[in-house]
């Protein structure tokens, strides 16, 4: 069977565009694939949080997870935190990343830009997104768009771990969908939808009211030739707004051009957000429940017993391989 590991920042509040591009292709996966699924805590703390709002932060996200369509009795769902051999492989795998390719990370480079105090976990991020995959023996990353260096790098340290120690590790490959891999700010829609965004007006939450997603859309920067035509280049704001629809209503782009003919950027916003609306309101309804019920702990319990007892082994094998401890000197 093949494995599949992705992971989520406990960073906000969960936006239509990590929906787009990663729950949705997550639900899709788990129905053929040994999927695991983690709440990336640890890489959260690269940027300074606020303790209560974080811990909530990490049950809300479980909630979103399952409400999104996550069977945890189907996919392993776990907080990276409460698997401790994330943190030691991560540290193995930072001693065989070069400082030069960390620094040449885009995300890197875009987090800390301007900012003074930049934390050298935000630089070292990568090493440890690697060992999150590769102790899962990972065949398949599904992500979004901007997650494409980083996996390319966790390949590359795979393969270095491997030329140097021995075969140990797996080389996983990247999955992004097809349709709304990088779903843009409605305010600036050039810029990538994000978490982390301060301006609240170019981003839908997905536990957005219905209010304030019409608001927002309504609201979002577009174009004045009036004509809703997919267009990236010259009509980047109409384009997004194109993707947002058809991959929640399963739609093609195409066929929503014809539906908006002639109708005006009123109409085929307040059809945008209709569609937005529709089609989080079984989600929104089944996190409320979700947050309210013991349950959730006990998925969390149940993941990371699962996840421990996988990475574990990978650790152990990564250590001797490596010379550390007295794996070797013991098996001998
Ligand atoms: P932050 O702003 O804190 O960096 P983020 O919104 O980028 O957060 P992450 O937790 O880093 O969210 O990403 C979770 C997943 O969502 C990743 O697979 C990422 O590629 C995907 N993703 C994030 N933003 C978008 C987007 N605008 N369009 C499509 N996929 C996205
Ligand atoms: N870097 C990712 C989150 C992340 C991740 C992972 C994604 C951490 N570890 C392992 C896939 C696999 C992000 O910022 N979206």
């Amino acid at each position: 069977m093949t494995t599949i590991f992705s992971g989520v920042q406990p960073t906000g509040t969960v936006t239509l565009g990590n929906y787009i591009g990663a729950f949705r292709q997550f639900v899709e996966l788990q129905h053929t694939n040994d999927c695991l699924f983690c709440i990336v805590d640890q890489h959260a703390i690269t940027v300074q949080q606020e303790p209560e709002e974080l811990a909530k932060t990490i049950r809300s996200l479980a909630a979103i997870y399952i409400a999104s369509g996550i069977d945890p009795k189907k996919a392993t769902l776990f907080i990276q935190s409460e698997v401790p051999a994330h943190a030691q492989a991560g540290w193995m795998m930072q001693c065989i990343s070069y400082i030069g390719e960390l620094e040449r990370m885009t995300q890197f480079k875009d987090k800390s830009a301007g900012k003074e105090g930049v934390s050298s976990g935000l630089l070292t991020y990568p090493p440890l997104m690697a060992a999150d995959i590769l102790l899962y023996n990972t065949d398949i990353v599904p992500v979004g768009d901007d997650q494409k260096q980083h996996v390319e790098l966790t390949r590359d340290l795979a393969e270095r771990f491997n030329s140097r120690y021995g075969e140990v590790l797996t080389i996983p490959d990247l999955r992004t969908p097809k349709n709304g891999a990088r779903i843009k700010s409605l305010q600036d829609p050039l810029k990538k939808m994000s978490k982390s965004d301060p301006n609240k007006k170019g981003t839908i939450s997905i536990l957005d009211t219905p209010k304030d997603i019409e608001k927002k859309i309504k609201s979002a920067v577009t174009d004045s030739d009036g004509i809703v035509k997919f267009d990236v280049e010259n009509k980047p704001g109409v384009s997004n707004l194109l993707v947002i629809e058809s991959s929640l209503s399963g739609t093609p782009i195409q066929d929503l051009e014809t539906k908006y003919e002639g109708a005006g950027y009123g109409a085929f916003k307040a059809g945008v957000a209709e569609a937005v609306i529709q089609h989080l309101a079984p989600i929104q309804e089944k996190y409320e429940e979700l947050l309210a019920s013991p349950l959730l702990d006990q998925y969390l319990d149940e993941g990371a017993e699962k996840a421990n007892a996988i990475a574990t082994a990978t650790l152990n094998k990564m250590e001797a391989a490596m010379g550390l401890g007295r794996k070797r000197s013991r098996s001998k």
